[in-house]
């Protein structure tokens, strides 16, 4: 039997950022991971970061090759009815910028951190089990190298994505769910080729959604809207080029150099949100607790604080023998989360076609499009909620 203050279940963005903060409050932690570090590393997810990110990585001692490689911008491409409207993010919302860094790289900072402290990481960590989380005395099972395995904790932090086991292990009645879900995916490639544009263009188009992102100079991220029943052994390369053309404007289109995919998927669209967050001492941090459709950018920044929110409070809680900051967590989080649930679900709302709604749906985006890109009002909606809202906005 093993014994630690918090077990973290899930190596992805949300648990190694815990463990990085709480191990340096010097709080012990163990986290268990049902896949290889490789694994991992190999999904290809998030590309943005907001500012209460970087600043985290600051904080966990993580931050050097972020500022040293991360891309800074200022600004995105809104593209619609074939013409570019740059919405000036920085100039909108007083000096506000995101950054450009792979959810990879930054993972693989973590876990490089992890590595060099010595801290315990149980990959390939199979059946985990959570039990007594309404109790004191908190205990997780789990097999490795086919024995089985106890740890005795204080708290467990279910940091294991949309598809854990934290959520699923609460009981249904203490437990409430809000899902939506969109009725198209979208197909994603990586490239090995420079990127379209120095800034993300987000497009769209009668043929569908786009989206031009990048991971560097060197290396672009691209996504179109498919519909559900697509599978992805269907796409080529070159039919994912071409399509791409045809959502374009003609100086994108000029601009755009091709090459061979070195990672394409498929992602559903999601709204979801799990209320409360926290379970006696068990707390959901990340993609365990809500997903957002990714057109906001905002799923790994929303972990970000979560796993914020989560290690002041249970830093607190060892520092100051006070239970108030993991009394407040739940609510803290969920305020923040709705917000950035209804910034992407209207961001989606707005960039996606949506063929039930027929033309007039078209017609009526490109107005509303035309309205935000004319209005500094309008602009500055998408660019606050972009760059992310202030941690204390709507506090009087
Ligand atoms: P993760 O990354 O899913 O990690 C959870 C980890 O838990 C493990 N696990 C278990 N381990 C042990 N036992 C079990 N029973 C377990 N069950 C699961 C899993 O193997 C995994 O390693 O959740 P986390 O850490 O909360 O991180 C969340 C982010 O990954 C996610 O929100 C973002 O990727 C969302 N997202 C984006 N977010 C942004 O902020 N900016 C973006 O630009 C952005 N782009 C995206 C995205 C997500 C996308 N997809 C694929 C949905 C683009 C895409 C296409
Ligand atoms: C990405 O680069 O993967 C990315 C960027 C912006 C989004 C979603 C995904 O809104």
């Amino acid at each position: 039997m093993k014994k630690t203050q918090v077990a973290i279940i899930g190596a992805g963005p949300s648990g190694l950022l815990l463990g990085q903060l709480l191990h340096k409050a010097g709080i012990d932690n163990i986290i268990l991971e049902r896949h290889t570090g490789e694994y991992v590393l190999g999904r290809i997810r998030a590309g943005i970061l907001e500012q209460v990110c970087i600043d985290l990585m600051d904080e966990a001692g993580v931050g050097e090759r972020m500022h040293r490689e991360g891309l800074v911008h200022g600004g995105i491409d809104l593209l619609f009815q074939g013409e570019r409207h740059r919405i000036d993010m920085n100039g909108l919302t007083g000096g506000k910028n995101v950054m450009v860094y792979g959810q990879t790289e930054l993972t693989r900072d973590l876990m490089d951190a992890r590595k060099a402290e010595g801290l315990e990481t149980v990959y390939e960590a199979l059946d985990v089990a959570v039990h007594d989380f309404d109790s004191q005395r908190p205990r997780v099972t789990y097999t490795h190298n086919g024995q089985a395995h106890e740890i005795q904790c204080d708290f467990i932090a279910g940091c294991d994505g949309f598809h854990g086991v934290c959520r699923a292990s609460v009981p249904r009645s203490a437990i409430q769910e809000f899902e939506k879900v969109y009725p198209f995916g979208w197909l994603g490639v990586l490239s090995d080729t420079p990127p379209v544009h120095e800034e993300l263009i987000y497009v769209n188009s009668p043929r569908g959604f786009a989206l031009c992102s990048m991971r560097s100079h060197t290396r672009s991220r691209y996504y179109l809207q498919v519909p559900l029943t697509d599978k992805v052994e269907e796409w080529s390369d070159q039919a994912f080029w071409d399509e791409l053309k045809l959502r374009l404007d003609p100086q994108a289109r000029k601009n755009l150099v091709t090459g061979p995919s070195i990672e394409k998927s498929i992602a559903p669209l999601r709204s979801f949100v799990t209320e409360p967050l926290r379970f006696g001492r068990l707390f959901l941090a990340g993609d365990a607790g809500h997903i957002v459709p990714p057109t906001g950018a905002k799923g790994l920044n929303l972990a970000a604080t979560d796993v914020k929110y989560l290690s002041g409070a249970l830093i607190e809680y060892y520092r100051e023998k006070s239970e108030a900051g993991i009394d407040a967590y739940s609510e803290k989080c969920l305020r923040r989360i709705w917000r950035a649930e209804r910034f992407s679900w209207w961001f989606t709302s707005l960039m996606h076609r949506f063929p039930e709604q027929g033309e007039i749906g078209q017609k009526l985006q490109e107005a509303e499009l035309d309205y935000l890109v004319h209005s500094e009002a309008g602009s500055r909606t998408i660019a606050e909620n972009y760059v992310g809202l202030p941690l204390d906005f709507g506090r009087d």
